[in-house]
């Protein structure tokens, strides 16, 4: 089927599900809750939905680890609970796609449970198995790491031989060099498609050809492995071109050159990738409490903004494996409001499809966690891993600090709907911690307030339909590049230009506006202050103020 690529003026709204809602009093959030809130989403103005995994799954990484792929999570609901919500994003002209994780699986997996039985096993060739080294074949067959701590090897006793494991023990990887292996996911996704999901945000997808001579490879080999290529064609042709589907693939450690090449249209793999270079995790050796360096952001933004005219880019600031933009990107403190509407701004004009995570419409932020609150599997095996070391004491304060700032944990504290028992997330017990701001934070306040973080994403959205064209086609270009207070930019096409100027600073400051900007026919289409804002060759911005222009210059560039 030829794509329309209803995807270049849409946003995306992930959720993440066992944080969002939960309509039974387990604590945990579910499908019916996440059902209850369509209109909620509808009303936000999104196009479509991301939702983090919901199927089978023992939880090892909540939900990223899959048992089966064709079954609903027993926390989340039930079979007729997914339909029921599609079906409810459908009405609304909401499009749903799927997390689909095929990098591994679950060891709970009956493939994987089939596979480790005997080396004879139908399904052994199901995951990467190889003999370990040394005398007693008891060492891991390379140096590799696992993304969660440890090596990326697991020794089984049954058959006495590792599987790969680049995420946690609880995650073998999948030998997609098996042709067994690729018809079973390519019937997976159409298992979910013919059900009516609209795409998919595919999991690690670089990861998922291995390089040959694994003993002897770099675990840098991996990032996009020697058939990578093959696999995804052969799954686009079995599956996704079947269907008008968004495929958008994560693409941890993919650089622009390569992204480049990717996303080309004519390249025929992937929709659009989520590259990582804004929001690399700095390692816990070299973590200092440096805010982050906005020039730094903008360098890497802008030189994203420069895909080729054929190839497509997804935006984000936010997501579930990220902390929260507010403190990371803008001041969280008492211009919290003021900087989560400046970041909105930023983002939503950018070229490429935007995705906004959960909370991130209500300026939720970062969440004051002591050590037994982590519930992530990478925060709580990295402080277990530092407490080992020498100078162990030393070391979980620092590793604390560092997860105060970076954890994933941040991004997961349950959504904040109103201000009764739990935030409004649960009657029960909530699975983790709950935000203690959600006070002074919450959906319902936020929704009647016209003045709210919310309210100002209602409104950005909203323009963003008004001016489809110049935010789909629009010409970006940086404004004032060099600015380390001001992230400002133009959209242009046809001699119309749309000018966002964003202070991320919590001082007042400046920003330099060519000539050409400041003649003709301007109008102010949003900003984040009641203050009147002066279009003129300097703008002066009051702590982390924002405002949108539409502009038909007299003279050109
Ligand atoms: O989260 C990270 C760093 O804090 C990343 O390294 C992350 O593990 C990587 O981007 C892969 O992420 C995806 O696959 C993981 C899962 O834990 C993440 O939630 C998911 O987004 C394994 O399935």
């Amino acid at each position: 089927m030829a794509k329309t690529r209803w995807y270049k003026n849409a946003v995306v709204y992930q959720i993440y599900p066992r944080s969002f809602m939960d309509s039974d009093g387990d604590g945990i959030g579910d499908l019916n809750g996440i059902t209850e809130k369509a209109d909620y989403i509808k009303s936000l103005g999104v196009d479509a939905v991301w939702l983090s995994p919901c199927y089978k799954s023992p939880n090892d990484d909540n939900g990223y680890d899959i048992s089966d792929y064709c079954d609903i999570m027993d926390e989340f609901g039930t079979m007729q609970d997914f339909d029921r919500m599609l079906q409810a994003f459908h009405d609304r002209g909401i499009k749903v796609l799927m997390d689909l994780v095929v990098n591994h699986t679950s060891d709970e997996h009956n493939w994987f449970q089939e596979s480790r039985k005997s080396k004879d096993n139908p399904y052994r060739d199901f995951y990467i198995w190889r003999d370990g080294k040394g005398h007693d074949k008891k060492n891991p067959p390379n140096n590799w790491r696992a993304c969660f701590g440890g090596s990326a090897w697991e020794y089984d006793e049954t058959t006495e031989q590792f599987y790969l494991h680049l995420f946690s023990k609880k995650q073998p990887d999948l030998n997609w060099e098996n042709p067994k292996v690729r018809e079973s996911v390519a019937d997976i996704c159409n298992f979910w498609l013919r059900k009516g999901v609209d795409g998919f945000r595919c999991d690690v997808i670089t990861y998922i050809s291995k390089p040959d001579d694994l003993q002897n490879a770099k675990q840098s080999e991996v990032v996009v492995g020697p058939r990578w290529k093959t696999y995804i064609h052969e799954l686009a042709d079995r599956s996704f071109n079947k269907y008008d589907t968004l495929i958008v693939g994560e693409a941890a450690g993919i650089d622009f050159p390569r992204a480049c090449e990717i996303t080309d249209e004519s390249a025929g793999l992937l929709d659009m990738l989520f590259h990582f270079e804004h929001v690399a995790a700095i390692p816990v050796c070299a973590y200092s409490q440096k805010s982050t360096n906005l020039r730094r952001f903008k360098r890497i933004l802008f030189r994203w903004q420069s895909l080729p005219e054929t190839a497509w880019g997804a935006v984000y600031y936010e997501n579930h494996d990220q902390p929260r933009s507010l403190p990371r990107f803008a001041p969280a403190g008492k211009h919290r409001e003021a900087a989560a509407k400046s970041l909105a701004l930023s983002l939503l004009f950018q070229k490429g499809t935007p995705f906004l995570y959960q909370g991130q419409e209500l300026g939720m932020t970062n969440c004051p966690f002591t050590r037994g609150d982590y519930r992530d599997i990478q925060s709580v095996n990295l402080l277990a891993d530092m407490q080992k070391k020498p100078f162990g004491a030393f070391l979980s304060k620092f590793t604390e600090k560092y997860l105060q700032r970076y954890a994933r944990d941040n991004a997961r504290t349950p959504m904040q709907w109103n201000t009764a028992k739990n935030a409004g997330f649960t009657q029960g017990t909530p699975w983790m911690k709950i935000n203690g701001n959600y006070r002074e934070i919450n959906a319902q306040s936020q929704i009647q307030n016209p003045d709210s973080v919310f309210c100002f994403y209602q409104k950005a959205l909203d323009l963003r339909k008004q001016y489809a064209d110049i935010v789909r086609d629009g010409e970006f270009s940086p404004i004032d590049k060099r600015n380390k207070h001001v992230l400002a930019f133009t959209r242009q096409l046809n001699g119309k230009y749309l000018l966002a100027v964003c202070s991320l600073s919590p001082k007042s400051a400046k920003c330099k506006i060519p000539a050409y900007l400041c003649t003709g026919q301007a109008t102010l289409l949003l900003r984040n202050t009641k203050q009147p804002i002066a279009l003129t060759e300097t703008v002066y911005l009051p702590p982390c103020t924002c405002a949108l222009w539409e502009i038909s210059p007299e003279k050109s560039k």
